[in-house]
């Protein structure tokens, strides 16, 4: 059981807290159109029990015939191991000391004489872009680098390879990075923002951005650049003076979108629960202090997008683990703080995903973020994992970095350069393009699964606000309910 199962929204297994669930890549091998991207049957992701050493890890990989060629035992519970006997996956599958373990991706084979912009290997497997017509769209705007987008997360590999530009060095800024985890406790992590303290940030990164370069993949706005905050540790938490702190410097350094894939932590320590109620002092403290954060970094001219989270709820008449009602006084925060754009995840069929809160108020858009199972890159979100990886996960935790993509494609496109070198966009507006240019799905107009709809890259760049439906869409199951 993972005690950080709650903030960042993933919605698998390694690092619960923040909204994603992670799953490691682990499916069948994937031919794609250039076929190079493929499983490797040599290295491994190891998703350890939460109980494990980093010790007892290292020798059953050397028993069962492997090496350990990164170890991130202390970070998150995860190693990267290398082995060409066959059954060390099944060995360690066997152990009690494992929960998980995948093949990992690798690129292999790229085009001879240089990569082609448009055909990094692994862009055939990204049915998140085909959803929302990245590549279309950036036929008219693939983003500005002078346009900022901040990822308050566990940090970002600046190392990635996917991040990296032709001989300018990267597109994430490590410089205006910052790091706001609490300096105690046990999760503190390193105080880097270019170096991440699990691999939620990195993910969350390479959605938004990951470079056209010829490698792996392609975010939804490769052009624009990264600014990592961290604002939650190394177990996933995040608590809302990080967030605060976070919000607060984002307005500061004038940063254009921000994305939110996490909901803030209170004073419980492991106990800390999703919603945050007037009723109760301290959250009422922490409801406001984000709220003022957020009216302060919209002022500044940041646009504020948040996951929606992953107990599959309806925000507008939650219940608790007993399905007892809650009051409405309570909300996740930030998605439901005003002023930000709230995100629900789709799986690929445009379907809502099972594990999405939803809510009339709650969702303005939705978004891919998968809704399959642990490592099957054709249901769930391929994107950067530390170390020059990559892995497939799902939550709401990757639907909102889509969103977050497509409102910075919005102010590449409307905004202006000021004299002092910083992009002024009203998030007014950026908000109201990226909903006003979704296309309806489920219930006609605005819908409590859905929101205004999917976010479309290629209407939105296009400012294309005409009406626009996706009958083949399913229905929403909650409707019913
Ligand atoms: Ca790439
Ligand atoms: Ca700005
Ligand atoms: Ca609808």
């Amino acid at each position: 059981m993972f005690p950080f199962a709650r903030h960042l929204l993933l919605t698998v297994l390694l690092l619960p807290a923040l909204l994603g669930l992670p799953a490691v890549a682990a499916s069948a091998a994937t031919q794609t159109d250039s076929g190079t991207a493929r499983l490797s049957d040599s290295r491994y992701l190891v998703v350890l029990d939460t109980s494990t050493t980093a010790a007892q890890a290292r020798s059953l990989v050397t028993a069962a015939g492997g090496t350990v060629a990164a170890d991130y035992t202390r970070q998150m519970g995860v190693l990267v191991a290398e082995s060409t006997v066959a059954g060390f996956a099944d060995a360690l599958r066997a152990s009690g000391l494992v929960d998980e373990i995948g093949a990992d991706f690798s690129w292999q084979g790229l085009p001879e004489g240089g990569p082609e912009p448009s055909s990094d290997p692994a862009e055939a497997l990204q049915w998140d872009m085909q959803q929302i017509r990245t590549e279309q769209a950036h036929a008219v705007q693939a983003g500005a680098r002078a346009v900022d987008v901040g990822i308050l997360d566990s940090g970002t590999d600046g190392q990635h390879p996917d991040f990296a530009i032709d001989g300018q060095g990267s597109n994430v800024d490590c410089k205006r990075g910052r790091d706001f985890v609490l300096g105690n406790g046990p999760g503190v992590g390193n105080p880097n923002p270019c170096v991440d303290n699990q691999f939620h940030g990195t993910h969350v990164s390479g959605t938004v951005a990951a470079q056209a370069n010829g490698i792996g993949i392609v975010g939804v706005a490769p052009n624009v650049t990264l600014v990592p905050v961290k604002v939650c540790d190394t177990s996933g938490y995040c608590y809302a003076s990080s967030v605060v702190d976070g919000i607060t410097y984002a307005g500061d350094a004038q940063l254009d979108v921000i994305n939110m894939s996490f909901f803030v932590d209170d004073n419980e320590f492991q106990e800390s629960t999703e919603f945050k109620c007037n009723s109760d002092p301290v959250q009422r403290a922490f409801r406001k202090a984000v709220e003022r954060a957020v009216q302060y970094a919209r002022s500044q001219g940041v646009t504020p997008v948040a996951a929606l989270g992953n107990s599959d709820q309806d925000l507008a008449h939650p219940v608790d683990d007993d399905g007892e009602p809650i009051s409405n006084e309570c909300e996740v925060v930030p998605a439901e703080t005003q002023g930000v754009i709230g995100t629900a995840s789709l799986g690929r069929n445009s379907e809502k995903a099972g594990y999405s809160n939803y809510g009339t108020g709650a969702t303005d858009v939705a978004a891919p973020g998968g809704n399959g199972t642990t490592g099957d890159c054709r249901r769930t979100v391929l994107s950067t994992f530390p170390a020059g990886t990559y892995g497939c996960i799902q939550g709401t935790s990757m639907a909102s970095p889509h969103a977050a993509g497509v409102a910075a494609l919005i102010v590449s496109q409307i905004g202006t350069l000021g004299a002092d070198g910083d992009v002024k966009a009203s998030p007014t507006k950026v908000e109201a393009m990226l909903q006003n240019t979704a296309i309806d799905i489920g219930l006609r107009g605005y819908d409590e699964c859905f929101g205004n709809g999917r976010i479309d890259a290629l209407r939105a760049v296009t400012a294309d606000t005409s009406a626009a439906a996706d009958d083949s869409a399913p229905d929403c199951p909650e409707y019913s309910e």
